[in-house]
């Protein structure tokens, strides 16, 4: 095992990695940009080096900077969290060259998954269903048109580049084909300097659903059940449960293990979860995150797996401790999402915290970087915590929501815990009955 890991993240998440290295007797380091010298990572790591300016590209994301800290404290091991660094093959592959383990996947399986064509094909190659559609990328209109008839309208435009929603356009005919081609195209060259798209049937009113995955790196893999992400807002999520409230035990187990199996198959190390659109029973493959979710807490709460030590671990070589038929799917777990937003408008609020009183008691956890007295700076991502609640069944786990979201108090600035307190109030939510456009005519019906 490590004896000294060092964290390259900040906020609720950064937390969330120190705890786990400290029930392993791992040393921690904390980095930090200037702006967060009075954060809470920074006060409950062994050791901490500040890395840079408050923006992000000068401090969390600045690799040299991170590989410096490490060589500077001795720090044999890096955590990159989610966000920031987690995603990129070059951290993975320079840390590699210095010697310093990446707490994660191969460099190969982030650049795999992290062009989305070569993610479905792969995916297609490994087992996994897939949404009808090119079977590469799509130059041109005439290729596309065959293509769109093939599958049948409407049809949708990705970027390969792309991925959380942007660089995407529908085309509900032959007539709408040529322009979202061609827009498709331009945005994905603008954002992300690569114009390669290509085609899908798009799914009206499908779940997110997707499965977190665990891999040995050595041909071993598990799976620990789904989550049902649907509840989005601008391809944020906003609420995520386990279980999700559209499946059987039957159907879990079955895209679980076709999972799985896929994991074996690429050799893949460390946590991952496979994203799904899921519609009139079926599961469609859309992406691969090769990382540590902000959502994987409620998976823990109904596995009794602790993530973050299984990914310490298994960077470390040491085998998963836990085998596919040990584990057990217990009650119901849901999180939602602490931003310090306008509940309404969901305009950032950053600011002083003048009071905070997190909600306690049985089944109820708070993963936050916060506390009273505590600064939110403005440059970073508003999320604040995550309040993540177990309970036998759904019901009962909805009924200890309402009960901490009630005493759940921060005062000093604006937040996104009154949209909970609507959110528990509406047939749909009780129900579980939702999918990927709900929460955004909510909204819009709200106004
Ligand atoms: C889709 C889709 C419908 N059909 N693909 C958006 C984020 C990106 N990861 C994939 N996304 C979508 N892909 C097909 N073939 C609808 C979406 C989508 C969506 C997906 C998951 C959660 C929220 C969403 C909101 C809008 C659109």
């Amino acid at each position: 095992m490590f004896s000294k890991v060092l964290i390259a993240n900040r906020g609720e998440i950064a937390l969330r990695v120190l705890r786990a290295c400290k029930e392993l007797g791992i040393q921690t380091v904390a980095v930090h940009s200037t702006a967060d010298a009075n954060a809470m990572h920074v006060r409950l790591a062994d050791e901490s080096v500040c890395i840079g300016p408050p923006a992000s590209r000068d401090s969390y994301l600045n690799i040299h900077q991170i590989v410096a800290a490490c060589e500077i404290t001795g720090a044999e091991a890096v955590h990159p969290g989610y966000g920031f660094l987690s995603e990129n093959a070059k951290f993975a592959e320079i840390l590699e060259a210095h010697g310093i383990v990446f707490i994660g996947p191969t460099s190969d399986h982030i650049n795999i998954m992290g062009d989305k064509i070569t993610a479905k094909t792969t995916a297609e190659d490994l087992g996994i269903p897939v949404v009808p559609g090119s079977s590469g990328e799509v130059k041109t209109e005439s290729d596309a048109k065959k293509i769109a008839n093939d599958i049948g309208y409407p049809v949708i435009i990705k970027a390969t580049a792309g991925g959380g929603g942007r660089g995407m356009k529908v085309a509900n005919d032959d007539s709408e084909l040529a322009i979202a081609l061609s827009t498709a195209r331009t945005e994905a060259g603008a954002a992300f300097g690569n114009e390669a798209v290509y085609i899908e049937k798009y799914l009206a009113k499908p779940r997110h659903i997707e499965i977190q995955v665990l891999g040995d790196g050595k041909g071993g893999a598990i799976h620990l059940g789904e989550r049902d992400c649907s509840l989005q807002r601008r391809h944020q999520k906003v609420w995520e449960e386990a279980n999700s409230p559209a499946l059987n035990v039957e159907q879990r187990m079955k895209i679980g293990e076709v999972c799985a199996d896929a994991m074996r198959k690429l050799n893949y190390r460390g946590a991952g979860t496979i994203e799904f659109l899921y519609e009139n029973g079926e599961f469609y493959f859309i992406e691969m995150n090769t990382r540590l979710q902000v959502e994987h807490p409620i998976t823990e709460a109904i596995t009794g797996i602790d993530l973050v030590n299984e990914q310490i671990r298994i960077a470390s070589g040491a085998p998963i401790s836990v085998k596919q038929e040990d584990i057990n799917f217990t009650g119901h777990a849901i999180e939602c999402r602490i931003n310090a937003e306008d509940s309404k408008t969901f305009v950032p609020s950053p600011g002083t915290i003048t009071h905070y009183h997190p909600p306690g008691g049985l089944g109820v956890r708070v993963d936050s970087g916060v506390y009273q007295g505590y600064k939110i700076p403005p440059y970073y991502d508003s999320l604040i915590g995550k309040l993540i609640v177990h309970g036998r069944t759904r019901n009962e786990c909805m009924m200890r929501l309402r009960r901490a979201i009630d005493e759940f108090v921060v005062d000093g600035v604006n937040t996104t815990i009154p949209l909970f307190s609507k959110l528990l109030e509406n047939q749909d939510i009780v129900n579980g009955d939702y999918d990927i456009h709900w929460l955004e005519k909510f909204l819009a019906n709200e106004e």
